[in-house]
């Protein structure tokens, strides 16, 4: 039988991140994808693509979960974007409800399109409640800062201090992406696995970000271990589908691409 693969994340309404950028890249890794919503983002083309978010009520993302949990025996879950204090505190439950084989979790940080101090506290539960959970996380650079407290992450020793710091909060292994941002030609990636850290680089392709590049990266490891993989060759897999999808991005009329995880030369 297919493999299975489950996603707690927001709707993103353009289709490029979110929970339609991770059931996409279940389904061309080959696997059967499960999602549940958790909150409704709409970028407002009026106003520069701002972010406008909506939760989903709570009890509906506890049904939603009740709903895939009971229907299939999942082991594999990735977590995206949760948005609200109330939202997390119903994942959190859910999850401990269970056995997990692997919890991924993108560390969506800062809920753009809420109030300053409501992302604080939905960055402090997110930190408490779910990244303890994690077996692995996928921090990008804003996010490597905020977990590990350094401001400043210009080299690549510094990713690496970064994820140990971030591996000190409970999560087993430590995926700190440098990103477009990151100085230098290469993308470079940081896997940290409690232990000993494995540099992953390939040249930047172009210096503008792409939307769903971090969803996506996240949802391939996911669907690489609900298919049996190592960690380190699920985060090699997802960073390889990851650039080929960045490579053949789609346009539109936003000023910012998204990337195509049908991509022809993208691993399976
Ligand atoms: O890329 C982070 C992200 C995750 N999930 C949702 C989003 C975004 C960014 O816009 O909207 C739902």
């Amino acid at each position: 039988m297919v493999d299975l693969a489950y996603v707690i994340a927001g709707s993103e309404a353009t289709g490029g991140a979110g929970l339609q950028a991770d059931l996409r890249t279940f389904q061309q890794l080959g696997t059967y994808g499960i999602g549940t919503v958790t909150c409704i983002v709409s970028f407002d083309p009026k106003a520069n693509w701002a972010h406008r978010f909506v939760p989903v009520e709570p009890q509906v993302v506890a049904d939603q979960i009740e709903a895939a949990t009971s229907a299939y025996d999942l082991d594999v879950v990735k977590i995206g974007m949760l948005g609200t204090p109330a939202t997390i505190d119903v994942v959190a439950d859910a999850l401990a409800r269970q056995p997990w084989r692997h919890i991924v979790v993108d560390p969506v940080l800062i809920c753009k399109g809420q109030e300053p101090g409501a992302a604080l506290d939905t960055d402090t539960a997110l930190r408490r409640q779910i990244l303890t959970l994690a077996t692995v996380t996928t921090p990008n650079l804003f996010e490597a800062r905020t977990l590990s407290g350094m401001d400043d992450l210009n080299t690549v020793d510094d990713l690496v201090e970064a994820a140990r710091r971030i591996a000190d909060l409970g999560p087993r292994y430590v995926v700190v992406k440098g990103g477009v941002e990151f100085p230098g030609d290469d993308a470079v990636d940081v896997l940290f696995d409690g232990t000993d850290a494995e540099i992953l680089r390939t040249p930047k392709v172009g210096h503008a970000r792409v939307a769903g590049a971090g969803c996506t990266l996240a949802a391939a490891i996911t669907a690489a271990l609900a298919k049996g993989s190592e960690v380190s060759d699920a985060v090699r897999l997802a960073k390889d589908f990851t650039t080929a999808g960045i490579v053949d991005r789609v346009s539109g009329n936003t000023p910012f691409d998204a990337v195509w995880q049908g991509a022809s030369d993208a691993p399976r």
